[in-house]
């Protein structure tokens, strides 16, 4: 499917990257845009080959500088609702496409550009990434569950210190806090995300997909219902296919060839 924001390609077998591009607005999120981010993540999840999705910016200025400021600025209540809608149900999406998702990030991820990178499963930044939420400086909150995701990942203090200030963060500090969980040179950033992603795709797609679940699930239970919910996932795996090929090879002294069934 052609795009006239992104790009979307399939790298390799099972490795996608999605990329914003509009570099000359700073891969900012228009209406279109976030439309067209809701159309490619579905094409990614109606893949069942689909391993693992990089998500990235055009350009080597921004990953996304935010929700586009120009297109935001005459919006009613009623049609900043449904903008709001839109961006949380693309991010809503993203968190749940049953495959690792990466941002990889260099320059600018600020306001919604910081918000998609949340939705991702982790982050890996370029040495010159810079992230914020700086939506106070316009006189609005985040909108694109920022206040949310970001005090889950870093705490209560640290986001409403970021988002109260709009203080704008490098990838070092980043790092500091947890919000990126690694730091490479800004040349190295693709193949560092490739890397990653091909460990991830050669694992079995199954146990891979269960682990992202229980993980993401278990956050939002009491420990015992989430160790509960990690028991019916582990016994699943034991109908697939996947684990008896896993546990075969292991005892064959060979690579597993996994088929994801
Ligand atoms: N929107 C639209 N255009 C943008 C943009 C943005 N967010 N960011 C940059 N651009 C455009 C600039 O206008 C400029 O366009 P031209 O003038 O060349 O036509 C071009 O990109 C290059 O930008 P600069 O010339 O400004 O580049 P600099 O290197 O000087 O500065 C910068 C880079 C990233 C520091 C600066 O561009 C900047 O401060 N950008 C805005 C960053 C920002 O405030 N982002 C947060 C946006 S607020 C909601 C749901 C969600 C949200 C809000 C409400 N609902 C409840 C409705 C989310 C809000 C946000 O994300």
């Amino acid at each position: 499917m052609a795009y006239q924001n992104l790009l979307l390609e399939q790298a390799e077998s099972g490795i996608y990257v999605l990329t914003v591009n509009r570099p000359q607005a700073l891969n900012a999120l228009n209406a279109t845009t976030l439309n067209e981010l809701a159309q490619a993540v579905a094409q990614v999840a109606a893949d069942a080959g689909a391993r693992v999705l990089l998500v990235t910016g055009a350009g080597d200025k921004a990953f996304v500088a935010g929700a586009d400021i120009s297109e935001m600025q005459q919006l009613t209540a009623t049609q900043a609702q449904a903008f709001s809608e839109q961006g949380m149900q693309v991010m809503h999406a993203l968190e749940a496409l049953p495959l690792p998702v990466i941002a990889l990030v260099q320059g600018y991820a600020l306001g919604g550009g910081c918000e998609l990178a949340l939705a991702c499963d982790w982050i890996i930044a370029s040495e010159r990434a810079v992230f914020g939420q700086p939506e106070v400086n316009l006189g609005i909150p985040p909108g694109f569950g920022g206040t949310q995701r970001l005090a889950r990942l870093v705490g209560r203090a640290r986001a409403l210190e970021l988002v109260t200030t709009a203080r704008q963060i490098k990838a070092e500090e980043a790092l500091a806090i947890g919000l990126v969980i690694q730091v490479v040179p800004a040349a190295q950033l693709r193949d560092r995300g490739m890397a990653v992603a091909r460990t991830i795709a050669a694992k079995g797609p199954v146990a891979v997909r269960l682990a992202k679940q229980a993980v993401q699930r278990g956050q939002d239970l009491d420990l015992a219902n989430a160790c509960a919910y990690e028991t019916a996932a582990f016994a699943l795996a034991f109908a697939t296919t996947d684990q008896q090929e896993g546990m075969r090879a292991f005892l064959e002294k060979r690579a597993a060839k996994f088929s994801g069934g």
